[in-house]
């Protein structure tokens, strides 16, 4: 075959020149749609062909040039992060840092795992659940310009819990110890967590069930448009806390007032997800500084 090849590893495919390919792009693509037509290219190359540059985009790679380069890159180009290839527990990095960099396309693992709660698909699904859910969000456009987004301050009152009766049974001897973290994803300066008290009641339904918190939170937002709420209900234990539900969404989308969010709670050993009638009920408030 002449000039350069291409295969997919360790697969049963036969190997196609990289010509007849641009070839079926060109003659295929925008046919049915006028959407972009993305590529990805890993370049395997002898010692002598290879050429100094960005290289494969994995986290190593992307962690090894400044933030600062980064995002003029992605402003001009498109970057792709993905998980390393040793994350076989599929295990995941945090999006975080790629989406603060401009990077348009953020993959992660989706598999579940008994070993760990998957915190980065969390974020992931409450990012997109901005747009409608429609699976894509606008870059925001201070990512595209030098121009720094405004400031803002976020007042978070978690007032209680409802529907708690679904946890009645929880813990090995009734309900649970129940306490609520309040975090802030999104740019490395606006990142934190914070917790509520423990509420821990011993009645099982009824109104004294429900746990009542009433704390305020505040925080210091100077990217809105990157920023995700998450909000995740942990029952206390003395070893390690156990999960009841979760639920993150993008805080440009958030109004002002009280909210009630659902709880997801992810059941790991069975590897399904289930809804809990849950609900948490948050006041926010955003105002300049
Ligand atoms: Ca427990
Ligand atoms: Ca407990």
């Amino acid at each position: 075959m002449q000039g350069p090849c291409v295969l997919h590893g360790g697969t049963a495919t036969t190997a196609v020149s990289f010509q007849a390919c641009l070839e079926a792009i060109r003659d295929a693509a925008f046919e049915t749609s006028a959407c972009p037509v993305i590529i990805t290219l890993e370049n395997y190359l002898s010692q002598e062909g290879q050429r100094p540059g960005l290289g494969a985009t994995t986290t190593d790679a992307f962690l090894a040039i400044s933030w600062r380069a980064m995002r003029r890159y992605t402003a001009v180009h498109l970057a792709r992060i993905y998980p390393a290839g040793y994350r076989v527990d599929s295990s995941n990095y945090d999006p975080q840092d790629a989406w603060d960099a401009g990077c348009q396309m953020v993959a992660l693992n989706g598999q579940k795992s008994i070993f760990f709660h998957p915190h980065a698909a969390w974020l992931n699904a409450g990012k997109f659940r901005g747009n409608g859910g429609c699976g894509f969000v606008q870059k925001p456009l201070h990512l595209l310009s030098d121009d720094p987004p405004k400031p803002k301050r976020l007042l978070i009152t978690v007032l209680g819990g409802d529907g708690w009766e679904a946890f009645r049974d929880f813990d090995l001897l009734g309900p649970p110890d129940s306490y609520v973290c309040v975090e802030i994803a999104g740019a490395s300066s606006d990142r934190r967590l914070e917790k509520t008290s423990v509420y821990t009641a011993r009645v099982k339904t009824g109104p004294k069930a429900q746990p009542v918190w009433k704390q305020c939170f505040e925080f210091a937002i100077t990217d809105m448009a990157l920023a995700v709420v998450m909000l995740v209900a942990w029952d206390q234990d003395v070893d390690f806390d156990d999960l009841l539900g979760q639920y993150a969404f993008p805080l440009a989308e958030l109004k002002p007032g009280w909210r009630r969010s659902w709880l997801h709670a992810c059941c790991v050993f069975f590897e399904f997800v289930r809804v809990f009638r849950v609900l948490c009920n948050c006041r926010c408030h955003i105002e300049g500084c």
